[in-house]
C-alpha cells in the first residue's frame, strides 16, 4: 500500500520532491496537488508518472487538498509565509505533514503550530532541514561526537547561492537561507543559539535590491561561536562549507566535487549549480524517512521545535539588522513531545 500524498505549492522544490516521490523513492504516490498558480498545478499533475495507481487531482486551495478524503499525508512546499496555515490545517485533520523550511517565518506562527501539535498529542510535523540527512554533515557530526576534536569552540559556516529568484527579498537571506545554517549549527553542536549579531560588508554589485552579502555571529548556550557568511549572488555556483574548530582538532566538510581534473597546468573540479544538485541524496533520504514515518501516522527528524528554534534566531537576526545591536534569543520551555534533543 502506498502513502497517498497531496502536495501544496508545486514550484521548484515541490516539483523536485514530486519527482523523487514518484520515480526514486518507494511507498508513496501523489494523489493531489494545489498551487495558487492553478495552471502550474494542472500542468504538474498532468506530468506525474503514469505508473501511479490513482490519477492526481488538482485542488483549488491547499485547504481543500488537506480536507480531501484521498489525501493521507501532506507536503507543504509553497512560500514560507504561507506554511503556518497549511500546517495548522493538516494537524487539525490529523494528517502527517512534511513542511519545507522555514516551518513559518515568525516565532509566534511556529508556536501556534507547536501548541496545535502538542494538543493533538503526537508528532505529525517534519521540517525540511535536509542538511541533517547529508552524508558529509553526518560525518562532521560524527567527528564532533567521537570526541577527538575536544569541546567545539567555533562553527564556521558558508552558504553561497549563485543567484536567487526575483521574489527573493533581503529578509529571506535570514528566514529562507541562513535558517539552514542556524539549524545545522544547533544540530552539529547539540546546543541552542543565545544571541546574534549581523553585519554587512560592502554590498555586492550583483546584489540588486537585496542586501547581500550578510554575516552573522552567534553565541551558543554552551559558549561556542558560530559565524555564517550568506552570499546569494556569488555567480560561480552553489558552495556550502562548514568547519568545526575544537580545543584539540578541527573537522571540515570536504569539497563536494568527486573528481579533480588536471590539465593546462591547473587543476579544477565541478561546483554544483544549486541546492537540488548539492543535496540531491540528502533530500532522497529525508523524504524516504518521512514516507516511512507518515505511513505509520507520525513524523521523524527535524520537528516543529527545531523549526521554532530556528525562527526565534531568525527573528533576533532581523531585529539585529534593524538595531545594529547584538540581540539575545529566548525560547519557551520545551514541551515533552520534543524531548529528544537537537540530535
Ligand atoms: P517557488 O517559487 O519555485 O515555488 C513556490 C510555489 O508555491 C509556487 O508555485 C507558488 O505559486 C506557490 N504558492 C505560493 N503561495 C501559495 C499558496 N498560498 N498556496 C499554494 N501555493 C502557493 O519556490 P521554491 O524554491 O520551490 O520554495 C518553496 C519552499 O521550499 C520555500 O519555503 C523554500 O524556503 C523551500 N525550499 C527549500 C529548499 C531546501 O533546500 N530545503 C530549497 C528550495 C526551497
Ligand atoms: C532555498 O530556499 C533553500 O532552501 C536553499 O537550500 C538555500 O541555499 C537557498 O538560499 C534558499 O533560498
Amino acid at each position: 500500500m502506498s502513502l497517498k500524498v497531496g502536495v501544496i505549492g508545486v514550484g521548484m522544490i515541490g516539483q523536485d520532491h514530486i519527482r523523487r516521490l514518484t520515480t526514486v523513492l518507494v511507498g508513496a504516490e501523489i494523489v493531489a496537488v494545489s498551487d495558487v498558480d492553478e495552471a502550474r498545478a494542472t500542468q504538474v499533475a498532468a506530468g506525474i508518472s503514469g505508473a501511479q495507481v490513482h490519477a492526481t487531482q488538482v485542488h483549488a486551495t491547499g485547504e481543500a487538498l488537506i480536507a480531501a478524503d484521498e489525501v493521507e499525508a501532506v507536503g507543504v512546499t509553497s512560500w514560507g509565509p504561507t506554511h503556518e496555515a497549511y500546517v495548522l490545517a493538516a494537524i487539525a485533520a490529523g494528517k502527517p505533514v512534511f513542511c519545507e523550511k522555514p516551518l513559518a517565518t515568525t516565532q509566534r506562527a511556529c508556536l501556534n503550530i507547536i501548541e496545535a501539535e502538542v494538543a493533538f498529542g503526537r508528532r505529525l510535523v517534519q521540517v525540511g532541514f535536509m542538511r541533517r540527512y547529508d552524508a558529509a554533515y553526518r560525518s562532521l557530526k560524527a567527528a564532533v561526537s567521537e570526541g577527538s576534536l575536544g569541546t567545539p569552540l567555533f562553527f564556521h559556516s558558508v552558504h553561497r547561492n549563485a543567484s536567487v529568484p526575483p521574489h527573493y527579498v533581503s529578509a529571506m537571506a535570514i528566514n529562507d537561507t541562513a535558517t539552514h545554517d542556524i539549524d545545522i549549527a544547533r544540530w552539529l553542536l547539540d546546543d541552542e543559539i543565545e544571541s546574534v549579531t549581523v553585519m554587512h560588508p560592502k554590498r555586492s554589485r550583483r546584489a540588486g535590491a537585496v542586501s547581500d552579502p550578510t554575516f552573522l555571529i552567534m553565541r551558543t548556550a554552551k559558549g561556542a561561536l558560530v559565524d555564517v557568511e550568506i552570499s546569494v549572488n556569488i555567480a560561480y555556483g552553489y558552495d556550502i562549507r562548514g568547519e568545526i574548530v575544537g580545543e584539540t582538532g578541527t573537522a571540515a566538510l570536504a569539497e563536494s566535487n568527486p573528481v579533480v581534473i588536471k590539465d593546462d597546468g591547473a587543476f579544477r573540479g565541478h561546483i554544483p549549480a544549486d541546492w537540488r544538485e548539492r543535496f540531491i541524496d540528502a533530500y532522497d533520504v529525508e523524504l524516504q524517512a518521512w514516507v516511512r514515518a507518515a505511513a505509520s501516522g507520525g513524523a521523524t527528524g527535524p520537528s516543529s521545535w527545531d523549526g521554532y528554534a530556528a525562527a526565534v534566531t531568525c527573528e533576533a537576526a532581523l531585529a539585529a539588522i534593524e538595531s545594529g545591536a547584538t540581540v539575545a534569543t529566548h525560547l519557551v520551555e520545551r514541551p515533552s513531545l520534543y524531548a529528544e534533543g537537537n540530535a
